[in-house]
């Protein structure tokens, strides 16, 4: 088996929030780093959704040409996503030259298969700026709630989805004119009702799916799906390659989605031993999973499977779509429009990657909502980190290389508390192997963290340092098993922390060969063995006090 994975990819204005990291990127790269370190091929896709009118606008805001705005904004996010740890094999764009090769051929095919209608519709024109106003193009008041500043695709307040000409007193968002017109606009429409029978086969097959997925899938499917348009009034996006539609591109939730299978052939073009295609077409050995929060759950179990399944072409369908709920902040949403929450640039200024992945993954929204609070990073740092995983490990070193001339010491036999480590070990590494491949996240870290436990029980029971004046060669043994319990941790909690895991493995002189252990043969007392020098890591983790928590919660406005 092969492993195919892809997170929902970023949309381009602006630098995300920890919720929208939560929800797909840092899961998917915690898997995907599992499969790795279990010796499996991985091939982890993502990249940013440039089209579309939030781009358009974000653009006109800064001043720039939308393709200078999202070259800007692609580099800040890849940047940021690498000092994440993020280990994406290729971080795309949709607006690359493969998207829009790609995603003009899913149209010609679903056109020549007859799943392509024109029809003529209503659209907002501004004789004042001279252009037809798509989606958010408009702004104007809610005919459902009375909101003033609803977008001309969605309501922020009611949450309603609307078209521009809903919108009561509409006005330009680009110039403010309220002169608009309807005018009447050729668009595409793909026929998703014609569709909807081979989704819905395709979805009820899919017997392992979590709960989220499906019931969200089955909902639409059971609503009815109508045809859906897939073109724009826009310039910024992929041409629509049909004579009579020369100002026309494709809607961004038409190209987006192609851009999974556009970023693996850049990443196929990066190498001439990399092919590309055999990870999507045929694909008998590839299992794919994709990663994303629940709002984009429509998009990826009815609309783009309906794409796939209407081109007729052998293109990989998912085999499991891990969603996940919403990450809330003090009672209310993390939201990119109203700068609410802690974005991903700014957490890196206050706490290392690592603080950031454990804990976040350790309160993952995967069967419900969750809640970030400061309190709860505080907790999750100073108990689990500090005290439970890095105290542990520089208690032992230093003591270690005080006592034993920074030598793995040699010396005593292994007795009934190490075989019973072992066993427990064993068992435990199990666990978050299982829970790892189920893409329980929550239940993983929680079992990591037990299992830093066992370490800090070993030596609480054991005492070498009071040992060691009565019996080196018994203190020898602890410590030895110390070690290497270290190393273990190194291995299994890299999904999770790999950056302190990097330090760590560096500390034990581990080479690339060496750690390079699965789950199933990692737990392995005598993988270090005597007279092997290490070094001592400065202090893995420092601990935040209730100063620090309190001015981080004034600073991001956690009321
Ligand atoms: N860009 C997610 C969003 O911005 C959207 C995902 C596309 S995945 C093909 O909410
Ligand atoms: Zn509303």
């Amino acid at each position: 088996m092969r492993y195919l994975i892809t997170s929902a990819l970023p949309y381009i204005n602006g630098i995300k929030h920890l919720g929208n990291l939560v929800g797909s990127m840092l899961p998917a790269d915690v898997y995907a780093r599992f499969l790795r370190q279990e010796g499996e091929t991985v091939l982890y896709i993502c990249g940013t959704d440039e089209h579309g009118t939030p781009a358009e606008l974000a653009a006109l805001e800064a001043g720039l040409e939308v393709a200078d705005y999202c070259k800007r904004q692609y580099d800040r996010q890849a940047d940021v996503y690498s000092r994440f740890g993020l280990s994406f094999d290729y971080f795309g764009r949709t607006s690359s030259p493969e998207n829009h090769e790609l995603t003009q051929h899913f149209y010609q095919r679903l056109d020549e298969n007859g799943f392509i209608e024109e029809r003529e519709i209503s659209q907002m024109y501004s004789p004042e700026d001279g252009r037809f106003l798509p989606d958010r193009y408009v702004v104007g008041t809610c005919p459902k709630c009375g909101y003033t500043a609803a977008r001309g695709d969605q309501c922020e307040n009611c949450t309603s989805v609307l078209n521009p000409t809903d919108l009561i007193e509409p006005r330009s968002a680009v110039s403010g004119s309220t002169q608009l017109e309807v005018r009447q606009s050729k668009h595409l429409f793909l026929k998703l009702n014609e569709l909807s029978d081979a989704v819905r086969r395709w979805v009820e097959q899919q017997t392992n799916w979590p709960i989220l997925t499906k019931s969200i899938a089955l909902k639409w499917l059971n609503e009815g799906l109508q045809s859906r348009c897939i073109t724009r009034d826009l310039s910024w996006g992929v041409p629509v390659p049909k004579p009579g539609f020369e100002t026309k591109v494709f809607y961004v939730w038409f190209d987006a989605p192609i851009g999974y299978l556009a970023a693996s052939k850049a990443w196929g073009q990066q190498a001439d031993d990399r092919d590309w295609l055999s990870w999507w077409q045929p694909h008998d050995d590839v299992r794919y999973v994709q990663f994303m929060a629940k709002d984009n759950l429509p998009f990826h179990t009815i609309m783009w499977p309906a794409m796939i399944l209407g081109t007729r072409e052998p293109w990989k369908l998912a085999d499991y779509i891990k969603g996940f709920n919403w990450l809330n902040y003090y009672g209310g949403k993390f939201s990119t429009s109203s700068k609410r929450g802690v974005f991903l640039d700014q957490a890196l200024e206050v706490l290392p990657a690592d603080y950031w992945r454990y804990t976040l993954m350790a309160s993952a929204p995967e069967s419900s909502d969750s809640a970030f609070t400061w309190e709860q990073l505080q907790t999750k740092v100073n108990k689990d980190l500090a005290d439970n995983l890095g105290n542990f490990i520089n208690r032992i070193l230093k003591f270690a290389a005080s006592r034993f001339d920074g030598k793995i010491p040699a010396g005593g036999t292994p007795g009934a508390a190490e075989q019973q480590l072992e066993a427990t070990c064993r068992d435990m590494v199990e666990t978050l192997r299982h829970h790892l491949h189920h893409m329980e996240f929550r239940k993983a870290a929680d079992t990591l963290c037990a299992l830093w436990t066992v370490g800090n029980q070993y030596i609480d029971d054991r005492a070498p340092w009071a040992l060691f004046k009565q019996d080196q060669d018994e203190a020898a043994v602890v410590i030895r098993t110390c070690i290497n319990l270290i190393r273990i941790y190194a291995i299994v909690s890299s999904p999770f922390i790999p950056f302190t895991c990097d330090i760590i493995c560096a500390a034990l002189h581990l080479n690339e060969s060496e750690r390079r252990s699965s789950f199933t043969d990692v737990v392995n007392f005598q993988a270090l063995l005597p007279d092997r020098p290490f070094d001592v890591p400065p202090p893995l983790f420092q601990k935040l006090d209730d100063d620090q928590i309190a001015e981080l919660r004034s600073r991001f406005g956690g009321a």
